[in-house]
């Protein structure tokens, strides 16, 4: 029998006996998925195993592997400011910062504006938000929250939440690690809403990894006898950009030695070294400060004893920066293991999307560096997994030139919801199913960055990104063009800006730029100066809050500096 007739013959069999022939797919309502976006904060892609750098090989993460493995891994993806706050409130709206008017910490955001989770909620979704929010003002469009106060603290942290009784915003402290704390929260929440008829999108923001890189109680000794290789622009001179020398966020010049490197004063003591802020430590249980304690007594006396200085010093805050670092990543991994692990206990796996990322890149040493700001790779890149095995292939990469500027678009166009006209991104959904070549997704990706004068000082400063080159822009106290091949040189130290072999080049990504701001609406607002009193006032709070105890190491003269 030729297939179609074969198959009316079985519809009118079917109808006869009063059943109704299967529904072609097509006709079906389509199914809802649910959505779990999980976010670290400051997770650099090189501290993800998936994605091959040599530091993530030697601390790997396999359960975010897990994510990419059975999904989607993104190569290209990018944020549009590098600092936490606005890069969430872009995730929420699908708005460049000076669209959704949140350009940099401190600034306050217009909660009543247009975001993808109060448009989920409006198409019938339960909406939950857990852990760190950081925006200034309550979450808005979610039917549950539980956030962390401001920045949010490793141990015994506080979490704001509406109280059930009084409908009163209430802060409360719980005892234990945030990373477990908020991980614990998120498995309450799928608890209870799994059985729903409605579909579910929750948002689960960690603290982790993020300064001053407390591991949990577990982790303390957890890379203690790993060698993590220090990256080669360590310790580099800067040439070609003036911002990148004027930065306050080198490892050996500007951490904290007691808060952010856990050094102590002296041996035999637990008393640490330079610490502005008491509360991290303060907080601690005695029970908790006492496992702490121990587990870094003989480390740190090991560091007295080898009397260390100059350029072995630097290279030992190093590897003890990404020792700290890695190991608080540790949970967080663990954490996404159990989520995905509750997932598949519940049969959940196969209908909920599942992302993992984070705020923005981070510096693991490169150029000297922590912290992020920067429009350079490392700092520009924001690592993006994402799994949902209805409709992305296991095993895909993708190339394309994203930006978390698509996020709330991609999740609007999964969940059936039409994606207003004035969002800014695009849906990642053509590209996760093979619908879309990556060359026509986008050809660059524009970013801006304003929070100077500001912790680390790193200078204001806008550009494009285009596959292989990048046109920077610093302004503000200064005016200073930078141009990088990205193929020659990956690791951006040559600033190509005046080089005669670059001069066409340089027209094309100036045209592309301006082409970008104009289609972006980006006004002449968004070049304001910050005052130079404010500036001066900034460097001397800043230089005064680092306040080494000793000494600090410059790569350039090769000699300790008297700070
Ligand atoms: C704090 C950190 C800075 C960090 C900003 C912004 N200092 O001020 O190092 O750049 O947050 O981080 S700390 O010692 O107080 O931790 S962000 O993730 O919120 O953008
Ligand atoms: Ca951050």
């Amino acid at each position: 029998m030729k297939p179609l007739i074969y198959i009316v013959c079985i519809a009118l069999i079917l109808q006869a006996c009063g059943q109704k022939p299967a529904q072609k797919v097509d006709d079906q309502k389509p199914t809802r998925p649910n959505i779990i976006y999980i976010m670290a904060d400051d997770h650099a892609t090189q501290a993800i195993s998936a994605y091959g750098h040599p530091i993530s090989k030697l601390a790997p993460t396999p359960n975010i592997d897990r994510i990419a493995n059975e999904g989607a891994l993104f190569k290209n993806n990018f944020c549009t400011n590098s600092i936490c706050g606005p890069s969430r409130a872009v995730v929420l709206t699908g708005k460049f910062s000076h669209v959704n008017g949140f350009r940099m910490n401190g600034d306050r955001f217009d909660g009543n504006q247009q975001t993808f989770p109060k448009l989920l909620q409006k198409a019938g979704y339960t909406t939950g938000m857990i852990g760190k929010w950081h925006l200034d003002g309550l979450p808005q469009g979610f039917d549950y929250w539980h956030i962390l106060t401001d920045q949010g603290n490793y141990y015994n942290p506080d979490f704001i939440e509406v109280n059930q009784q009084t409908q009163q915003v209430d802060t409360t402290r719980i005892e234990g690690y945030a990373t477990d704390i908020i991980t614990e929260d998120a498995i309450k929440y799928l608890d209870k809403v799994k059985n729903s008829k409605q579909p579910f999108m929750l948002m689960v923001h960690h603290k982790a990894p993020h300064r001053n890189w407390m591991p949990a109680l577990r982790h303390l000794n957890k890379y203690d006898a790993v060698q993590f290789p220090l990256p080669d622009t360590y310790f580099t001179s800067h040439e070609g950009s003036t911002a990148s020398k004027m930065q306050l966020q080198t490892i050996y010049k500007d951490m904290y030695e007691g808060h952010d490197l856990k050094m102590t004063k002296e041996k035999g003591s637990n008393e640490l070294a330079h610490n502005p802020w008491t509360t991290d430590f303060d907080r601690m249980t005695t029970e908790q400060r006492a496992i702490w304690d121990q587990a870094y007594q003989s480390k740190n006396d090991a560091m007295h004893d080898a009397n260390l200085s100059g350029r072995a010093l630097a290279e030992w805050k190093g590897q003890r920066y990404l020792q700290e670092y890695l190991a608080t990543i540790a949970a967080v991994d663990e954490s996404v293991g159990r989520i995905l692990d509750y997932l598949e206990a519940h049969n959940l796996s196969e209908n909920t999307i599942i992302v993992y990322t984070t705020d923005q890149g981070f510096y693991l040493g490169e150029k000297g560096w922590f912290d992020k700001r920067f429009m350079y790779e490392e700092s520009l890149s924001m690592p993006l997994v994402m799994k949902y095995p209805k409709a992305i292939k296991k095993g895909t990469v993708i190339n394309a030139l994203t930006q978390n500027i698509d996020f709330a678009e991609t999740f609007l166009d999964y969940a059936h919801v039409g994606i207003p006209a004035d969002m800014q991104g695009k849906s990642l959904r053509p590209l996760l199913e093979g619908k879309q070549d990556f060359d026509d997704f986008r050809d660059a990706v524009y970013y801006h960055y304003y929070d100077y004068p500001a912790f680390h000082m790193v200078k204001k400063m806008y550009g494009v990104r285009t596959k292989r080159y990048k046109l920077i822009h610093v302004y503000d106290d200064i005016d200073e063009w930078e141009l990088y091949d990205l193929e020659k040189d990956p690791h951006e130290l040559k600033n190509l800006i005046n080089d005669p072999a670059y001069q066409t080049i340089k027209a094309q990504l100036h045209k592309k730029l301006k082409a970008l701001q104009a289609g972006y609406k980006v006004t002449d607002k968004e070049f304001e100066q910050a005052s130079p009193q404010s500036v001066e006032r900034a460097f001397k709070q800043f230089e005064k809050l680092r306040g080494h105890t000793g000494t600090s190491y410059d790569p350039i003269t090769n000699k300790d500096r008297k700070l």
